[in-house]
């Protein structure tokens, strides 16, 4: 029955059940290490994979209140089963760990989150996994990067922070005849906005850290796709444990409920304050997959059902005059992360993505004055007038 609901019936209702002791209306928050075996011949039965039920908080499914946001999430981006971490990173690590091993050939979006990108260029190829960073905007250089050892291509669009959208239906068919899986870090758009298992990923995750939980107040990660990959990963889980906590696990639930309310808003008011800043002569450029000047504007159109809020530009005078005006906003806050209720700035070439080499930014379009706004659910005058204030003082 739940898959016949409506996306915003899911985020409130899907998976929740009503708890069969008391009768609690809220999915109760489990918060134990371990779990009570009836008698041995059931423990050993649970630990041979034999009956299903819960053992051990690190090992798979966790625990009831990690089921019901695993399931959840899977409900959203349209997967059969899904899976919850500590953190984004420890999601992509143990994707990385179950897709890929020593010999094999990963492909990456050149443009990617900054732990992301060392995750990839530093840790991996010490496992003997090779990587190759592409631009998967364009996809004859997706075509051309594959080896007969390719395993694996990762995407994330849109990219942290330069909102590059790459074609996740054409490149997932391509992973697909060269038997590759194709995973999609969906952090920016959310399931609201972009369903890519339904354009053919294999696997989509979302660092819950940011508009999962949506009020920067937690660290968590979470996958969607096969039962059969799902299932697979479950080892690299139980034995890495990189596991969310109970309570990181119940707000995410909690948070779920309001993200088709809370993207509608970041949307609408990201799209006001990246025309605020297009109009504005003291702004050199502006990135918006919704706004027309987007290199993948029509693909973005194509592909996401809007925008979010996530935006990047650069004002005249590069990174001096770009520091100066993060440096007197007054309303939006200086601080890393995104998808929070409130607004955010940042500055990637020293901050989120600062771990990427001078070089490798240059190439990628992460220029040293590019400043990143996580547009918040403020009202949207209120962001427009603060950096309005904030440009003066440049
Ligand atoms: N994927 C994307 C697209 C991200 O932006 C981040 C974190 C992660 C994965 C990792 O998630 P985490 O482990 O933090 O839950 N992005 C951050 C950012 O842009 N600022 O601070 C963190």
């Amino acid at each position: 029955m739940e898959r016949d609901m409506k996306f915003a019936t899911k985020c409130v209702r899907a998976a929740e059940k009503p708890d069969p002791i008391f009768g609690a209306h809220t999915t109760p928050i489990f918060q134990t290490s371990t779990f009570i075996f009836e008698n041995t011949e059931q423990g050993a039965a649970r630990f041979a994979g034999e009956e299903s039920g819960y053992v051990y908080a690190r090992i798979p499914p966790n625990t009831p209140t990690h089921a019901v946001l695993a399931e959840k999430f899977a409900e959203l981006e349209g997967g059969e089963a899904g899976q919850t971490f500590a953190s984004g990173m420890a999601a992509i690590t143990a994707i990385s760990l179950t897709a890929l091993k020593q010999g094999d050939h990963l492909i990456s979006t050149d443009v990617i989150y900054g732990c992301t990108y060392s995750l990839f260029s530093q840790i991996l190829p010490g496992l003997g996994i090779d990587v190759s960073f592409v631009d998967t905007s364009k996809i004859e250089n997706v075509k051309q990067a594959f080896k007969p050892e390719t395993k694996m291509v990762f995407l994330e669009s849109p990219a942290n922070p330069t909102l590059t959208v790459c074609d996740i239906a054409e490149i997932a068919a391509i992973a697909k005849e060269k038997g590759a899986l194709c995973v999609v870090d969906n952090t920016f758009a959310t399931p609201y906005f972009q369903r890519p298992l339904e354009l053919g990923a294999d696997l989509s995750l979302s660092s819950c850290t940011k508009y999962i939980g949506g009020h920067a107040d937690l660290l968590g990660g979470v996958v969607a796709g096969s039962k059969a990959f799902i299932n697979r990963m479950s080892a690299v889980v139980g034995y890495t444990g990189g596991i969310m906590g109970p309570h990181e696990a119940w707000l995410c639930i909690r948070g779920l409920k309001t993200l088709h309310v809370r993207m509608e808003r970041h949307a609408e008011n990201a799209m006001k304050v990246a025309k605020f800043l297009e109009s504005r002569p003291d702004v050199e450029w502006v990135r918006y997959p919704g706004l027309s000047s987007h290199p993948q504007y029509e693909l973005a159109r194509k592909q996401m059902s809007g925008f979010s809020g996530m935006l990047s530009f650069e004002i005249r005078g590069g990174i001096e005059a770009g520091r100066r005006l993060i440096d007197n906003v007054k309303l939006c806050s200086l601080a890393v992360s995104l998808g929070a209720t409130d607004t955010l700035i940042q500055h990637p070439a020293s901050m989120t993505h600062a771990c990427v080499p001078c070089a490798v930014r240059k190439k990628v379009g992460i220029t040293d004055g590019l400043v990143r706004l996580s547009v918040g659910i403020e009202d949207s005058e209120d962001i427009i007038t603060d950096l309005k204030q904030a440009l003066k003082a440049v």
